[in-house]
């Protein structure tokens, strides 16, 4: 007794679902995860490679179930019957790729809510802490110290640093210490915030193992709060094409614990402060 072709196809759809979902799980090709939100950046990128696999396989099998059943048999000199038209099939396929894209949707828009994306920026403006800024300030409406956007996960304790975007090249400034490098280092485990603005064109500031890729727009200053949690160099990378070298402007960010942080911290503040207790020693 032949097997009837509704329970081979539901048998071939379980079978799918399960092999897309296998392959959607122990995928394994993106970098090491090295900030807190990476994992349910990764996360959804599994659930788009299931998707994705389950596609591929789906359309192929189908496509040569097609070749093979449908083929010209010997002596067959006459066209298909004439097929047009299946409304329940049409609303079928139109509906389900709806609800996913829907669904995939409101899921990513839950993730970049939950990093800080959707923060409200309206009085959120960049370089000195607010009561300096109402002080001496005096123009919070200035437009170069009104920060767009971002993410921002309003965290008090985040530690900053001043990103300046160029042709082609990212410089760093740390406020509080008063210097600046052309590397990044960044305290593991500590919430940071960058403060990102260009001085040219738009850039993009992109480390992938932080699974962060914010553009930095000219006249918009943006912020990017983020908790590195794994030691290690990693690349900084302009994702945004901004000019001839744009290929090379990289950088490096370099995440350390707190003690080895600390020592770079004071190793390159100014001498002025940093060794004046030192000097008047030695003296
Ligand atoms: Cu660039």
């Amino acid at each position: 007794m032949p097997i009837p072709a509704s329970v081979l196809t539901l048998a071939a759809g379980i079978l799918l679902a399960l092999i897309s979902l296998w392959v959607g799980q122990n995928i394994n090709v993106m970098p090491v995860a090295a900030a807190d939100d990476a994992s349910t950046v990764d996360a959804l990128f599994k659930v788009l490679f299931s998707i994705g696999v389950g596609l591929l396989l789906g359309i192929t099998a189908m496509l040569v179930v097609a070749l093979v059943q449908f083929r010209r048999r010997p002596g067959d000199h006459l066209d298909g019957p004439a097929v047009e038209g299946n409304l329940p099939l049409e609303i079928f396929w139109t509906a389900v790729p709806a609800i996913v894209i829907l669904m995939l949707g409101v899921y990513s828009y839950d993730i970049y809510a939950r990093m800080g994306g959707m923060a409200d920026f309206s009085h959120h403006t960049s370089m000195p802490p607010p009561e300096v800024e109402q002080a001496s300030l005096g123009n919070p409406a200035d437009p170069e110290t009104v920060i767009w956007g971002g993410i921002d996960r309003a965290e008090g304790m985040a530690f900053p640093v001043e990103v300046t975007a160029m042709q082609f090249a990212f410089i760093f400034h740390y406020p509080q210490q008063n210097f600046t490098t052309g590397e990044l280092h960044l305290p593991l485990g500590q919430p940071v915030e960058l403060r990102l603005k260009s001085n040219d064109v738009i850039h993009a500031f992109w480390v992938p193992e932080f699974r962060l890729k914010q553009d930095v727009i000219p006249g918009q200053p943006t912020v990017l709060s983020f908790t590195a949690n794994r030691q290690g160099d990693y690349d900084i990378i302009c994702a945004e094409l901004c000019g001839p070298y744009h290929g090379g402007m990289r950088s490096k960010v370099v995440v350390e614990d707190s003690r080895n942080f600390e020592e770079w911290l004071i190793r390159n503040t100014p001498t002025t402060v940093a060794t004046a207790p030192d000097s008047s020693q030695t003296a």
